[in-house]
Order: C-alpha cells, then sequence, then structure tokens
C-alpha cells in the first residue's frame, strides 16, 4: 500500500516532467525525469490548477500521503497566545498545540483542574495568577551541544516566566516566575548540556519590580539582568533555589547567544536603550522609539557565566539577597571579570553563535549590516584590556575593533541568524522582507567569505527564522523555516486579523527554495525544529492512576471497584473511575455549599483512549488521558441539576458516558 503511494509519486513525477516539458521552460527534476510517460489525469490535475514546474516541485517535497509521517517537528512560538505549536516538516500541517501560558479547553488545560491551579500559581505575578503569556523563545535541551530530545522551555515575556514542558508527553511541568523583574526575553537559551537556563530582563525595573521608584530615577534606581537557573534533568525541574543572577544596568536586555565549544562558558546578551530613555510623551518627551535609537552603538554584555559559577562556589563572590534571590551587583561582577560591554550598531537585536562557537553574530536592526565579533578577539582584549573606557555603570568596553571580525552587508533590517551544516549562516531581514544567505569565513563552494550569496523573497516582514538545529553545535540543515509577522494576501481574508505565516524554505540545494506557506494562531516568533527521530514521546501513561503533574501515583487514584463517596462535613470526596464508556459513581448527590473533591482515574489502556469529564454550569472541563488521575475541587454554592458527560468521543457509547450532579438546595 505505503510502496504503491510512493510508486505512484514517482510516475507522477515522471510524467508530470513529460507536460512540463511541452509547456515550461525545462527545470531542475523535469530535466532529469524527461522521457517518462505521464499516466493518465495527471496531465489534466497540472493543467487544471494552472501549476507551474516550480509548484510541481515544491508539491512533491512536501506532500507527505496519508499515513506516513513528517520527517522533522517544527516547535513554533504561539507569542501573546501563550503556546507551543508542533508542526511536521515539509508538511506544515499542526501536530499539537502545547499549552503552556495560556489556557486549552481541549486539554483541559486551566479549565478547573488542581494541577493547571498548582502551575499557575507558581506562576503568579506579584501576586496575582496570569492565565496567558507570551511565548517568544522556545529552546530544547541540549547534551554537548545538541538536541536529546527530552524537555522543552519557553519563555513569557509579558511576565518573566519559564516553562518547562516534557517532552515524554509534551505537558507542562514547572512554571517559575523571576521575582525580580517584570518581563523577560533573552532567555530560552539553554548552555551546552542544559546545565542553565539564561534569561534577561526586557524592559527595566527597580529590583524587584514590586518596588516603586520614580521614573525620574530611572539610571539610580531601576536595573536589568541576567538570571541563571539550573535545570535538574532526573527531576525534570529548575531548582530555583540554586539560581544565580548577575545584575545588570537598565538597558534593555534583548536576546542572548549562548556560548558553544569553545566559548562555552559564556553568553553573549545584546541590549538596546543604551540611552536610558524613559516615556513620557505627554511631558513633551519625544516617543521612545526616537529616544533609544538616538547613539549610533549600544551594547553587547558579555558574561562569562562559568566562572561566575566557580567564583560562587568558593564562596569568592559577593551576593546580596534580593526576593530571595541571589544578586551579584554590577561592581562585584566588573572586579570579579566576569562582565563586559562590546559596543554594538544600532538597534541590535539577534545574538547568535556560530556552531563552532568561535564567532558571535549580531544584528542591527537600523544597520544594513551584521557585525560579527570573534571569540578569540574578545580573549584577546579581555587580556590586554584592550578597553574603550567604561559604561556608566563602570562595566569596562571592549574596543570595538579589537573585537569585530567582520561586517557583511546583507540589506535593510537583519534581525536573526541561523547556520546551517554546509557552513552557510541565514539571516532574516525584516525590512526587506528576505532571507539572507551568506558566507561564515569560508565559502562552502569556493564563495567569498563573509559575503552575501543569495536573498529569497518572503511574506512579509519575517521576524525570526530556524534552521533545523541551527542554533545547535552541528545543524542538519535541509529546511529553513521563517516566521513572518504579517501575511497581506497570502491565506483567504478572514477579516481584519490575519493569520500570521510561516513559510517552509528548502536549503538543501545550490539554490533557497520556497516550498509553503503555513498560516498559524498567535505572533510567531522563535521555533525549534530537529529530526522526528530524536523524540520518544510515551504513547500511553506508563501506569494507572498517575498524577499528570507529578507523573508519580496519584494519592488519589481509585482501583476499578474501590469507586466511592467520601463525606466529611461540608467535604465531599468522590473517587470515579472512567472506562468506556461510563463513570463510576455516575451520579453526585450533594447540599448546597458543600465542597465537592472530584478524582478521577481514567482506567483504560488502550492508545488515544482519552476521557473528557465536561461539567455544566461549573466551568469545568478535564482531560484524563489514559492512566491519568485527575483532580478538581468546587464550591457547589448553586442549587440544580447538572450534567457532566465525557467530552472526548471515545466509543460508539460514548454519548451515553454521562452522570448527574444533584445538588440540593441548602438551609
Ligand atoms: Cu525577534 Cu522576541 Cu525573538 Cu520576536 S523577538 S521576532
Ligand atoms: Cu469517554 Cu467519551
Amino acid at each position: 500500500m505505503h510502496k504503491n503511494v510512493k510508486l505512484l509519486a514517482l510516475t507522477a513525477a515522471a510524467g508530470i516532467a513529460v507536460f512540463a516539458l511541452a509547456q515550461w521552460p525545462v527545470k531542475g527534476l523535469f530535466a532529469q525525469l524527461g522521457g517518462s510517460s505521464l499516466p493518465a489525469g495527471l496531465e489534466a490535475i497540472v493543467a487544471s490548477r494552472e501549476l507551474s514546474p516550480d509548484d510541481v516541485e515544491a508539491a512533491l517535497k512536501t506532500y507527505v500521503p496519508p499515513g506516513s509521517y513528517d520527517e522533522f517537528l517544527l516547535f513554533a512560538s504561539g507569542g501573546q497566545a501563550g503556546n507551543i505549536e508542533v508542526i511536521g516538516v515539509p508538511s506544515m500541517r499542526l501536530i499539537k498545540n502545547i499549552p503552556v501560558f495560556s489556557k486549552d479547553s481541549w486539554q483541559g488545560f486551566g479549565i478547573g483542574d488542581d494541577d493547571t491551579k498548582r502551575l499557575f500559581k507558581q506562576g503568579a505575578a506579584a501576586g496575582q495568577i496570569q492565565e496567558w503569556g507570551d511565548v517568544h523563545h522556545p529552546a530544547l535541551s541540549l547534551t554537548n551541544g545538541q538536541y536529546d530530545g527530552q524537555f522543552l522551555f519557553a519563555n513569557d515575556k509579558a511576565n518573566a516566566r519559564i516553562g518547562v514542558v516534557d517532552l515524554r508527553d509534551f505537558k507542562v511541568r514547572q512554571i517559575i516566575k523571576n521575582p525580580l523583574i517584570a518581563t523577560n526575553h533573552c532567555g530560552a537559551k539553554m548552555t551546552e548540556n542544559s546545565e542553565y537556563y539564561v534569561e534577561g530582563a526586557q524592559f527595566g525595573n527597580p529590583l524587584p519590580f514590586t518596588e516603586f521608584s520614580p521614573m525620574s530615577k530611572y539610571k539610580e534606581n531601576y536595573r536589568g539582568l541576567a538570571t541563571f537557573w539550573p535545570f535538574d534533568r532526573a527531576s525534570g525541574k529548575f531548582v530555583t533555589n540554586r539560581s544565580f543572577t548577575i545584575e545588570l544596568p537598565p538597558y534593555y536586555q534583548d536576546l542572548g547567544g549562548m556560548g558553544k565549544k569553545i566559548s562555552h562558558g559564556w553568553v553573549f546578551i545584546n541590549t538596546f536603550n543604551a540611552e536610558m530613555a524613559t516615556p513620557g510623551a505627554l511631558e513633551g518627551k519625544p516617543a521612545m522609539e526616537v529616544q533609544v535609537s538616538q547613539r549610533e552603538m549600544d551594547y553587547l554584555h558579555v558574561i562569562h557565566w562559568k566562572k561566575a559559577e566557580e567564583l560562587l562556589a568558593s564562596g569568592k563572590l559577593p551576593t546580596r539577597t534580593i526576593s530571595g534571590m541571589k544578586v551579584v551587583s554590577i561592581d562585584q561582577a566588573v572586579k570579579a571579570g566576569i562582565l563586559y560591554n562590546i559596543p554594538e550598531p544600532k538597534s541590535p537585536h539577534g545574538s547568535d553563535v556560530t556552531p563552532d562557537g568561535r564567532f558571535i553574530v549580531v544584528s542591527g536592526k537600523l544597520d544594513p549590516h551584521v557585525t560579527v565579533f570573534s571569540f578569540d578577539k574578545i580573549q584577546k582584549a579581555i587580556a590586554s584590556k584592550s578597553f574603550d573606557g567604561k559604561d556608566p555603570f563602570g562595566i569596562p568596553i571592549i574596543k570595538f575593533d579589537a573585537a569585530v571580525e567582520a561586517q557583511v552587508e546583507l540589506g535593510l533590517g537583519p534581525l536573526h541568524t541561523e547556520f546551517d551544516d554546509k557552513g552557510y549562516a541565514y539571516t532574516s531581514m525584516f525590512l526587506d522582507s528576505s532571507i539572507n544567505k551568506w558566507t561564515l569565513e569560508k565559502g562552502p563552494r569556493g564563495e567569498k567569505p563573509w559575503s552575501l550569496v543569495e536573498s529569497l523573497p518572503v511574506h512579509y516582514n519575517t521576524g525570526h527564522l530556524t534552521v533545523a538545529g541551527g542554533d545547535t553545535t552541528q545543524p542538519y540543515g535541509k529546511y529553513l523555516v521563517s516566521l513572518n509577522k504579517w501575511s497581506l494576501d497570502r491565506a483567504l481574508p478572514v477579516g481584519p486579523l490575519h493569520p500570521q505565516n510561516l513559510q517552509l524554505i528548502d536549503i538543501s540545494g545550490e539554490k533557497m527554495k520556497l516550498l509553503a506557506d503555513a498560516p498559524v494562531v498567535g505572533e510567531p516568533h522563535y521555533a525549534v525544529m530537529a529530526p522526528a527521530k530524536i523524540f520518544k514521546p510515551w504513547k500511553v501513561y506508563p501506569e494507572v492512576g498517575l498524577n499528570g503533574l507529578t507523573l508519580k501515583k496519584s494519592a488519589t487514584a481509585t482501583a476499578p471497584g474501590q469507586e466511592r463517596v467520601a463525606r466529611n462535613g461540608k467535604d465531599v470526596h468522590v473517587y470515579m473511575t472512567a472506562i468506556r464508556s461510563r463513570f463510576v459513581p455516575d451520579r453526585i448527590d450533594v447540599k448546597q455549599g458543600d465542597k465537592v473533591h472530584l478524582h478521577i482515574t481514567n482506567l483504560d489502556r488502550a492508545e488515544d483512549a482519552t476521557h473528557g469529564f465536561a461539567l455544566s454550569a461549573h466551568n469545568i472541563n478535564l482531560s484524563m488521558d489514559p492512566g491519568l488521575t485527575v483532580d478538581v475541587d468546587f464550591v457547589a454554592d448553586r442549587s440544580g441539576v447538572f450534567p457532566f458527560y465525557c467530552s472526548e468521543f471515545c466509543s460508539a457509547l460514548h454519548m451515553e458516558m454521562m452522570g448527574y450532579l444533584t445538588v440540593a438546595k441548602g438551609n
């Protein structure tokens, strides 16, 4: 069956080639396949759909026959939708949504269950539960600088939080909130062996942000920072009480490039607003966009975190505790030789380290070049104290000329850079709406070093791009996805809010080739892409009665035959099981004012036998994957009769999988 499909596709390609020979200028694939005969019908399809040879080639390259799988998985940030979308490549089909900071009623995430309540509580900001997030930078866990398929991390720019997704079940296990800062950005990058997740602030604020200080004291009292959160692979969690933070000036810390191989132990975080401007439009101040673009240069922070870690371990680096966080002051960081600045051109954004760790590529949004710094030169400049004075906070400024390796003119609005397996670099050009391919120190096909090779238009205003493994020590290459901010005419009109547009680009050949448009939900920022085969997710949970958050046997798991209702004063505990196609018990009779604790165990062991639990008029929908025990608490505060039912169509008798909650009037 499978073989036949492939055979058909091949014959189709061959056949189309003949047709193409007759109709269009002959190119690539068609030239190679010419001479075969065209199966009946295919010629008509190509003609009626008005497909060009390029279209047909793209179709054949992206077509994944029914029942077959994609080669890569793309984890794309859903931006202010607060989620991560898992997309198959090359088909660009949405395979899964992972809710991280925002609710998702399909997965019963945040729709009443105790586990999400606990998670959201971990992620409370200034004491308030936040039910959404702004995901910018997903990151995969690394072993020796390469994706290991175990964990996925995502930052929430809006609330300076980080979520950990366990890739055994593609679910969030932990949300941490940085108590010092309101917003983050540079995060979502892991060190080479997932030792630390590095979180940088975005907008300056007093430390902590919950202390008021007037804007007029911005320079004195506002700060930025970089927090190093140690990740413990065994527990799959951040060990928050072992974190350390390096205080930074109140420039806006933006993206960070993580050192690799020879530069392992260092992180390179760019900043903007070295002007330290503050808003005040009504007081006659120019707009922030004007104030923040005054200077020719901002600063790239160069941080030796490995040395900080060592000095902290031996007690040689003084810290103070703020809001429970261990903070190294700017002064101490400078004194210890772990913090430097390098000037970087106008409105910097991306900071990306080459796979060999030798170069750091920085893009200034308002500079037509990308600037390439050499790690080796930075080391030499530090050793020889090749400094250009200090910034207002006493941080030594490494001489630009001493650190720069090359400036490559690419065009307008360069943002982010990634690398392929052949030695090319690719930069997203926001203003030019293109992906620009360029050479590093060697042109893989003999091109000039440090030079633009090719520019491919994208639609439109690309933000990030991602190459498969493009931020690791060993990129896979083959595919590149451009994550575009505007879509304009790229999708059928569906009202004034357009879908955002991802575009799949084939980078395996000499020329880049646009293969597909893929509209997505939410604002796409960064994405990471890895071969599907590195992931080994469970098909069902390994045992029955697991708690979905701890993955340990739940204290409230209920074995078949053990279903019961236990009343303790006003607390009513219901130990329920779900199995195709019934709930036991299927009637819950309580009095108004009772506190109901439902504990539902899905006893099914079959793959995909998920049950739901939707309770009318109580804002509750649970999702119980096979093996899970899910808990929910609520007060039966209104009298009445409330049906509950399974909200996953699980069997032929799914419609009958129901019950009633009856609430008698209290007195
Ligand atoms: Cu360029 Cu927040 Cu990564 Cu968006 S950031 S594009
Ligand atoms: Cu269980 Cu439908």
